[in-house]
């Protein structure tokens, strides 16, 4: 989100040649804001003394002009680092923010003292994404907070490693990817759109039981929306850092909206049809184990000596569980298919990995059948590709904000509380310190000397701690079962005098590589796609 938004920063605001009309809009925002602030107090907490490296700043915009360029946040932070040290901070308007780039601070920030750095800071659109904080990736940290995530995360669990249903769903949606790509023939084509779409399709299955075939169209409506809502979430952008700015009118912040009510009439359809045909047997779906999971936790609770107003205040909503539904969706969909068409770009920056990838599958499941979760563990080299992946180019590469919940310390630097902590990934993924050649696409660092699979302490694209992705399991069930499955069946390479994929990619709302095609062709025996 904010690092969306610090890139739209330099252009947008510092820019010299601005229209009259954004000048008096400026001046008119700077009176409201010091109005607002001389009413309120300084709204962030002052630094320590003598605490950590501080960039410049001024008052209103804080260190903002200190971060203009065209590198986005991750780089440049990664670049302050070398200035400033590993742990430095900056102004982001009014708001005191640490920004951590190694990670041993990353690790007292997430996991030592994770609990005192679990809150979230409230911003305006993911305000308006998640009806003020009823979701689990951005609201703030409270024991409301903490029953639902338990409840989304022993959802999840109950279509992840427990039982064969995501397997049956992915695999039923390879097929179709499968065949969709092989009919790509010998030109040159992108694999977004299709990839894409097999894994919204899965998560659709996996939400609400819809499976869609090609062309649907309201498979194309969610696709529709979902891309708007990434398009404009933080686009907003200087909302999120001034709340006050949203009594203007501001395009994206339109736009989002409109995305964000289509998304919802349709999900309140779908909960709707839940509700009404939810039966005592298994769950069918994430959104029946939500409702059942609902029900059950209320009713455990209902202990004879706990008040009705405590139990009122804690109650899961039906908004809750529309929300998780949303999110789980967003961020199943923009994180596995970007982690995808990652993986792809660099295999094709590197043949001779994928024909690796491929000798092993052909030595440990062979071509007569498909791959399933239990052949997992015999494919130690394809688990290091989708490490090395996601290593190389984290999806999310600076963490969603954290803030302290009391007053802490980070570093023996002590920590007011409110302070808002950035985790920048991608400098600790790429940490020369601890990564040999780090910019070297090369899975074998996964791998010891005697090639057992090895989880260097520096690598974590889940996060870690209390806020840890609640997709994980899914998530790496998923990458694996996409990407055995499609090297198992086919092979990727250059259009003849192409050059390779760009791999610097572009942040969006997920770091994404940019659009590039691919030749695929059938392994023997897979030129229909299945079997
Ligand atoms: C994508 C677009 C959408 O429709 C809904 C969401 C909400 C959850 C977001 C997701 C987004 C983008 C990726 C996020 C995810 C929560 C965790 C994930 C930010 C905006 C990451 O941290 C990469």
């Amino acid at each position: 989100m904010l690092t969306r938004l610090l890139s739209s920063l330099p252009s947008s605001v510092i820019s010299l040649s601005l229209p009259p009309s954004f000048l008096v809009f400026i001046v008119v925002a700077l009176l409201l804001f010091l109005l607002i602030w001389l009413r309120s107090g300084p709204p962030s907490p002052s630094p320590p003394r003598g605490s950590v490296p501080c960039l410049p700043r001024l008052p209103v915009v804080g260190s903002l002009p200190w971060l203009r360029g065209d590198a986005p946040p991750h780089l440049l932070f990664t670049q302050l680092a070398h200035r400033y040290g590993p742990l430095f901070a900056l102004y982001l308007g009014p708001h005191y923010t640490l920004v951590v780039n190694d990670h041993q601070h990353a690790r007292e920030v997430l996991l030592q003292r994770g609990g005192q750095f679990a809150g979230r800071p409230s911003m305006v659109t993911t305000d308006l994404l998640t009806r003020g904080g009823k979701d689990i990736a951005f609201s703030d940290h409270t024991p409301l907070w903490k029953s639902h995530r338990r409840l989304v995360h022993n959802s999840f669990t109950l279509f992840g490693e427990g039982t064969s249903r995501l397997q049956d769903i992915v695999l039923s949606s390879v097929d179709a990817l499968c065949a969709e790509l092989l009919s790509g023939g010998h030109r040159g084509f992108d694999p977004s759109p299709a990839v894409t779409r097999a894994v919204t399709n899965v998560v659709c299955t996996l939400v609400f039981s819809a499976s869609y075939r090609h062309g649907d169209a309201e498979l194309q409506e969610v696709m529709r929306y979902n891309d708007g809502i990434v398009q404009t979430i933080a686009r907003g952008g200087l909302v999120d850092i001034y709340p006050w700015m949203k009594v203007f009118p501001n395009r994206s912040l339109r736009k989002l909206k409109e995305c964000i009510a289509v998304r919802d009439r349709l999900l309140s359809r779908k909960l709707e049809e839940h509700k009404a045909s939810l039966s005592d047997g298994d769950p069918r779906d994430l959104l029946d184990a939500l409702l059942k999971g609902k029900t059950d936790s209320r009713r455990g609770r209902r202990s004879p000596g706990s008040g009705e107003e405590e139990e009122e205040e804690e109650r899961i909503t039906d908004d809750h569980v529309l929300m998780t539904a949303a999110e789980a969706f967003g961020a199943g969909v923009e994180t596995t298919s970007t982690t995808l068409l990652w993986i792809l770009a660099y295999l094709l920056h590197h043949p001779e990995v994928q024909e690796r990838v491929q000798k092993e599958l052909d030595e440990h499941v062979g071509g007569e059948r498909a791959v399933s979760v239990s052949d997992r563990s015999r494919l130690p080299y394809l688990d290091c590709v989708i490490n090395e992946g996601m290593r190389i180019r984290p999806v999310s590469p600076v963490l969603i904000p954290h803030t302290a919940m009391t007053d802490s310390s980070i570093g023996g630097h002590s920590v007011s509380r409110g302070t808002r902590v950035l985790v920048n990934m991608w400098s600790i993924h790429h940490d020369p310190k601890h990564w040999d050649k780090p910019d070297l696409f090369n899975p074998d660092r996964f791998l010891d000397d005697r090639g057992r699979r090895v989880t260097p302490p520096c690598f974590l694209p889940f996060g870690a701690g209390p806020r840890v992705c609640v997709g994980e399991s899914l998530a790496r069930l998923e990458l694996f079962l996409f990407l055995s499955s499609l090297l198992q069946r086919m092979s990727f390479r250059l259009p003849d005098g192409a050059p390779p994929p760009n791999l610097q990619g572009r942040l969006g709302v997920v770091l994404q590589p940019l659009p590039y095609k691919v030749i695929v062709t059938a392994r023997a025996g897979w030129e229909g796609g299945a079997k």
